[in-house]
């Protein structure tokens, strides 16, 4: 069986503080392969199918605001339980509540956002990777 893969987005406030090689340094590190990695800015249409199912939700126009706000770096990466493995490098999501030694817990700011900046995206299970996949390296 192939390794798995996931989905990782370094998103537009990650990139604008010069995290982006801290972000890959940290997922290699692990012992994660980058088998894509590609710049772009997402326009609103890509945005709203890889946020879909958070439509309606109070924070959804912020996010699709922020995450149009400049360009993201998406990545493939590749590797055993690499899904589960990320998530757990990246921390919770609230960059406050994130442990230290996270990349969001070490990094990640929230005060005073009406969203919450917190650098990385991860794909929360093989389902939503093979589907985010296909989205962001069409
Ligand atoms: P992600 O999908 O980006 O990996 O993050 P996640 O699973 O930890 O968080 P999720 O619940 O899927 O939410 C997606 C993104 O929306 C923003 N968010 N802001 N109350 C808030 O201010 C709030 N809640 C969610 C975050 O950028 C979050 O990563
Ligand atoms: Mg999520």
């Amino acid at each position: 069986m192939s390794a798995e893969q996931t989905l990782i987005l370094v998103k537009p406030d990650g990139v604008a503080r010069g995290l982006t090689g801290e972000i890959l340094r940290r997922i290699e590190a692990k012992g994660y392969a980058v088998t894509g990695l590609r710049m772009l800015s997402a326009d609103r249409e890509l945005l709203a199918a890889h946020y879909a199912e958070h439509a309606g939700k109070p924070f959804y126009e912020p996010l699709i605001d922020f995450m149009s706000s400049g360009p993201t770096v998406a990545i493939r990466a590749e590797g055993d339980r690499v899904i589960e493995g990320f998530r757990s490098l990246a921390g919770t999501t609230d960059p406050t509540a994130a442990a230290p030694g996270t990349i969001r817990g070490d990094l990640g700011r929230d005060w005073g956002l009406k969203v919450q900046q917190n650098l990385v995206h991860g794909s929360d299970s093989p389902e939503s990777a093979a589907r985010e996949l296909a989205l962001w390296f069409a």
